[in-house]
């Protein structure tokens, strides 16, 4: 879609991408007195229904009494949040003086980096710049449980990481996968209209999810096996000979490894790992490859499973197999745009040295995340897409988290003592709750970019408050994952000691001698330089209209090959068998159920209200779901003698989390559904961190190895053993019902 807005806009009134959610929906906010009074939907009817209520309330979270808007420097113990309120000038000169002395000390890998980059937009890659202009490798990322992780390991199948033609498809595989109204609405939208035109829809997910309702397959695996379903379905595919046998032969490599490896995986063993009965798996497996134009959209279920990179391998093995890499209705490899200069150039990957690189945490012990891989890529990325280094999805080539909290918590096999974190609660966000609060207690310098003083900034020693989306101008790039670039304008001021995430690297780098480096004054002039390769400015690009995307083009393979070392699509991956791992997918069993852990318990329940740990604060959200909820089969609460509303505990041997219980038909047998990213805003003061340790799932979930996939090092949130048992309504949940009047 390339255009002008049709309706008349006035000069209050201007395009915003919300950052509310990951999605991006490209709203309107309008602005009167310097404040933003109402955000509404597009004027152009094919965008106008991309937006939930969370876009709506966004007035009241720009315009909230709680907003961080001043710069705030801890006074008493950490963590007990009593602050002062300084100068934007005087804490960035003391974090700068305090970081040099960190640096100085125990070098620039002792400096580590969180955050996730989509809510905050403005950084566009400046914090990798600055840290590979300092020397640090420890960079990491919420989408390291998220699309992050799945695009860095389909990079080892076919170099890039696809986007489903949701429009032409007449298969959809949704692997968990479950967009509402109201989560992650422009692709429930896509599905809706999907469905409508007749398009198939198959759905894999242990619950009677809101896709599975209205789906023609529901398969309903136990939780953490969707690699050995994948085996099964590619046996299928194999023995019927329903897979692209001339795209086979011309286009891949490894096909008799990965065939040897399909046998041993007879649906009888399918069917016993996963729950489902064989002559589903059959009809499912060829409902997919028999479709003119199929895709298996990105899930965030693979991508947090003790199999993760098997599984994300076989979805993009699936792909290639059966004939949909590239074609219109199956899934486009897109590239870099070539208009706009990408992140990954704005990084300077290619600045830190080849020893800072091989210090990354997690480098020798999962390494397809980290720039070892990265490095493994490099010359057939750069003579396929242009440019050595492919960052797609917020971030490739990271440290893995695990390590890095390790590494501030004890020291092995490096102290890592600053710790800053920018638009991301990292406390919540990553498994093992408690070794990151051991991590951020054992830092000399930490440093929070936030917007609402969260649990994770309450742990700071300085919290710089943050501009928001309304606040900013912006070209949105979809993260290289298409080629779509997108129009967001400021249309009221920030507070004025608010700073964006590019002011904060840009003027750091000024403080520590590279400030000719960062010679952008202004987030325009960046804007600027990115467009230039396009000849065109930000306001050119603002005044000729709100979206543009290029026409994809397909079967782009045929001129260049793929990006990976064979220039094949690698069905056995040379990187993975370097690196020492199985070059093939298998399946691995998750940490075993056992008499005193009896229940399998997966975690990540997205409340409609709220995105991930944010806000909790906003009182129109919050009414619409006050509480968290524990989710169990009927069948199972009656065994356990609990009932709808009781208060219960989920346990496992790592820690327990505290909440309502909702017995619900639709969940599966010997499961328990766990939320994610509950804290409780109204306990600030009342309560240690918030409540941050009372119902986060970070709390149950484990990252020792039994835990961790082996080739990336993602935890298993789909499936670790835990119990349930009634409590009594816990006395801290009182006061929240007190707070907010229950
Ligand atoms: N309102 C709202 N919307 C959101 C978000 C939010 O926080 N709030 N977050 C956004 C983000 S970042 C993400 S990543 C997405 C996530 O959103 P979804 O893709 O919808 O993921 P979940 O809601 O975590 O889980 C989806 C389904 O996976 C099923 N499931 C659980 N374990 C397994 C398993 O092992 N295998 C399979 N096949 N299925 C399983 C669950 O039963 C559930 O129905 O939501 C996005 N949308
Ligand atoms: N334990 C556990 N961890 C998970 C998941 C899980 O299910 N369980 N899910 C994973 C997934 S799918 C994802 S996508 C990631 C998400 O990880 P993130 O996207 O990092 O989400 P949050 O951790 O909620 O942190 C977002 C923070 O950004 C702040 N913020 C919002 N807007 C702005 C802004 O404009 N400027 C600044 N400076 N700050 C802003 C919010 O107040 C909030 O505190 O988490 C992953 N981590
Ligand atoms: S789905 Fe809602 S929260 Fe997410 S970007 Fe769209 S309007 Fe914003
Ligand atoms: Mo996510």
């Amino acid at each position: 879609m390339q255009g002008k807005g049709v309706g008349v806009m006035s000069d209050t009134t201007k395009y915003s991408v919300c950052t509310i959610c990951d999605i991006g929906c490209q709203l309107r906010s309008e602005s009167e007195d310097g404040q933003v009074t109402r955000v509404i939907a597009h004027d152009n009817p094919i965008l106008a229904n991309n937006i939930c209520f969370k876009g709506v309330a966004a007035p009241s979270i720009h315009n909230h009494a709680d907003r961080i808007r001043k710069p705030l420097k801890r006074v008493g113990a950490r963590g007990a949040d009593q602050w002062e309120e300084i100068s934007y000038e005087q804490a960035i000169k003391e974090i700068a003086d305090r970081l040099k002395t960190v640096v100085d000390e125990y070098g620039p890998e002792s400096f580590a980096v969180s955050t996730s980059g989509w809510n905050t937009q403005t950084t566009h890659s400046t914090d990798r710049r600055f840290m590979n202009l300092l020397g640090s490798p420890n960079w990491i990322s919420g989408v390291s449980l998220c699309a992050g992780n799945t695009a860095a390991v389909n990079k080892l199948t076919y170099g890039w990481f696809p986007m489903g033609d949701y429009g032409n498809a007449e298969c959809i595989v949704l692997f968990g996968h479950n967009p509402r109204k109201h989560s992650w609405t422009p692709i429930y939208n896509q599905l809706k209209a999907a469905r409508k035109r007749g398009a198939k829809i198959i759905v894999l997910d242990p619950r009677v999810s809101d896709q599975a309702e209205d789906c023609d397959l529901h398969l309903r695996l136990r939780a953490g096996t969707d690699a050995a379903m994948c085996l099964g379905w590619l046996k299928v595919i194999f023995d019927e000979e329903l897979y692209d046998k001339a795209f086979v032969r011309d286009w891949c490599v490894g096909f008799d490894e990965l065939k040897a490896r399909v046998d041993e995986y007879p649906l009888e063993r399918v069917s016993e790992i996963t729950g489902v009965e064989q002559a589903l798996i059959v009809k499912a497996a060829r409902m997919y490859a028999s479709a003119n134009g199929a895709i298996i959209p990105w899930t965030p279920i693979t991508d947090m499973q003790i199999s993760s990179t098997s599984a994300i391998r076989l979805h993009s093995i699936l792909r290639a197999v059966t004939g949909n890499l590239d074609i219109a209705g199956g899934e486009t490899l897109g590239g870099f745009n070539p208009g706009y200069i990408s992140e990954s150039e704005i990084a300077l990957h290619e600045e830190l040295s080849s020893e800072q690189k091989a210090k990354q945490l997690g480098f020798e012990d999962h390494p397809v995340y980290t720039y070892r891989v990265a490095e493994m890529l490099k010359e057939p990325t750069e003579k396929v897409w242009g440019y050595p280094y492919a960052d797609i999805v917020m971030g490739c080539h990271m440290a893995n988290p695990s390590n890095v909290f390790r590494a501030m918590a004890t020291g092995d096999p490096y102290p890592v003592k600053a710790f800053f974190v920018l638009g991301n609660n990292a406390l919540m966000s990553y498994p093992n709750q408690h070794q990151i609060l051991k991590a951020m207690m054992n830092q000399e310098l930490i440093v929070a970019h936030e917007i609402f003083m969260t649990p994770t900034a309450m742990l700071a020693d300085y919290v710089l408050p943050g501009d928001v989306f309304t606040e900013r101008n912006h070209v949105a790039d979809s993260w290289n994952w298409t080629t779509r670039l997108t129009l967001s304008q400021k249309v009221v001021e920030p507070p004025p000691e608010a700073s964006s995430t590019f002011k904060f690297w840009h003027d750091l780098a000024h403080h520590f001698g590279f400030g000719n480096r960062f010679p952008w004054d202004s987030l325009e002039a960046l804007l600027d330089h990115r467009l230039s390769r396009s000849q065109r400015t930000f306001s050119e690009f603002e005044a000729a209209g709100f979206m543009e995307a290029p026409t994809p083009e397909f079967r782009k393979y045929e001129k260049t090959g793929f990006a990976t070392p064979s220039g094949k699509v690698e069905l056995a991956s040379s990187i993975l068998k370097n690196l020492g791992f199985d070059p093939v997918p298998y399946y691995r069993e998750g940490p075993a159920l056992s008499e005193q852990f009896p229940y399998a318990v997966f975690s990540g329940v997205r409340e409609d209200p709220f995105f991930q740990t944010g806000q909790r604060n906003i009182a129109e959200l919050r009414e619409r779901c006050p509480l968290p909820k524990i989710f169990v089969h009927p069948d199972d609460a009656q065994k356990e003698a609990l009932e709808d509303g009781d208060w219960v505990k989920v346990e496992t041997a790592y820690g327990e989390v505290k909440a309502e219980l909702s017995v619900q038909e639709s969940m599966k047998q010997g499961h328990l559904r766990v939320p994610h990213g509950w804290w409780y805003p109204e306990l600030r003061g009342k309560a240690e961190l918030a409540g941050a340790f009372l119902s986060s799932d970070a709390v149950l979930c484990s990252d020792d190895d039994a835990f961790l996939d082996h080739e990336q090092g993602i935890p298993h949130f789909k499936g670790y053993p835990g119990r349930i048992t009634k409590i009594a309504k816990p006395e801290v949940f009182d006061r929240v019902s007190d707070a907010l009047n229950l």
